[in-house]
């Protein structure tokens, strides 16, 4: 089973990813964490280019490379791992680059649907993707005393454009796409997020 989970920095999704590898670890499954971008040594090392703040990036570029990224990962991490009926959750997926590239940079959607296809046409799409979906402002107050990289410098108005952008996709996928509400405390958000696991777990091998 390939697990995602999207939202705006600071939504909690590293927070609610360790909850759920623990519960589904309890429960006797095999499961992996990786977050994008990164999770091989070759996209860790993409994911310092594109975070850090010497650099100014056009948009096409910072699309290619967040792909490029991605594909190292599906064939080192993912797509073996999913093989071996070991639970894949990953700290984001293409959801990202739809809402950041294509919402919120203005990357026109047929272009970012193009590298999308090319992703989806390896067989890798989530069975799951839960969207930590929070205000902005809250987002913000979470991650006040972090420093700030390269995409996080980015206006108000930008991460405004990305969470509309998350609320658009899930709503043309709603039966892969779960909206939970953030804003609340950690137990509450993960309580809602079982809730969406466990009848998917009837189906995985332990
Ligand atoms: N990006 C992109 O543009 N296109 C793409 O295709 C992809 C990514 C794949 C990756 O940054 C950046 O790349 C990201 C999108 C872009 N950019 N931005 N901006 P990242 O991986 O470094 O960061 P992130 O994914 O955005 O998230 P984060 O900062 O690591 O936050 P988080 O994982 O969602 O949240 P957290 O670390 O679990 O929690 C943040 C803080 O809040 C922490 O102190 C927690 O203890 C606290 N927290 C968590 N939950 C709660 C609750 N419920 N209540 C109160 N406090 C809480």
């Amino acid at each position: 089973m390939f697990i995602t989970f999207e939202g705006i920095d600071g939504s909690g999704k590293t927070t609610q990813i360790e909850c759920l590898k623990d519960f589904l670890e309890q429960k006797g499954y095999n499961v992996i964490t990786t977050r994008e971008p990164g999770g091989t040594h070759l996209s860790e090392r993409i994911r310092e280019l594109l975070l850090n703040t010497d650099y100014n990036i056009d948009p096409i570029t910072e699309l290619f490379l967040f792909n490029a990224s991605r594909m190292h990962l599906i064939n080192t991490i993912i797509k073996p791992a999913l093989k071996n009926n070991i639970i894949v959750i990953s700290d984001r997926f293409y959801d990202s680059t739809t809402a950041y590239q294509g919402y919120g940079r203005s990357i026109s959607l047929e272009n970012i649907n193009k590298c999308n296809d090319i992703i989806k046409s390896f067989g890798i799409i989530p069975d799951i993707t839960l969207f930590l979906d929070i205000d902005i402002k809250i987002s913000e107050e979470r991650r006040s005393s972090m420093e700030k990289d390269r995409i996080e410098l980015s206006n108000e108005s930008f991460f405004e454009k990305v969470r509309a952008g998350y609320l658009c996709i899930a709503d043309e996928e709603p039966n892969r796409i779960k909206i939970i509400n953030a804003n609340r405390d950690k137990q509450s958000i993960f309580e809602d997020i079982k809730k969406y696991i466990l009848p998917l777990l009837q189906t995985s091998v332990k």
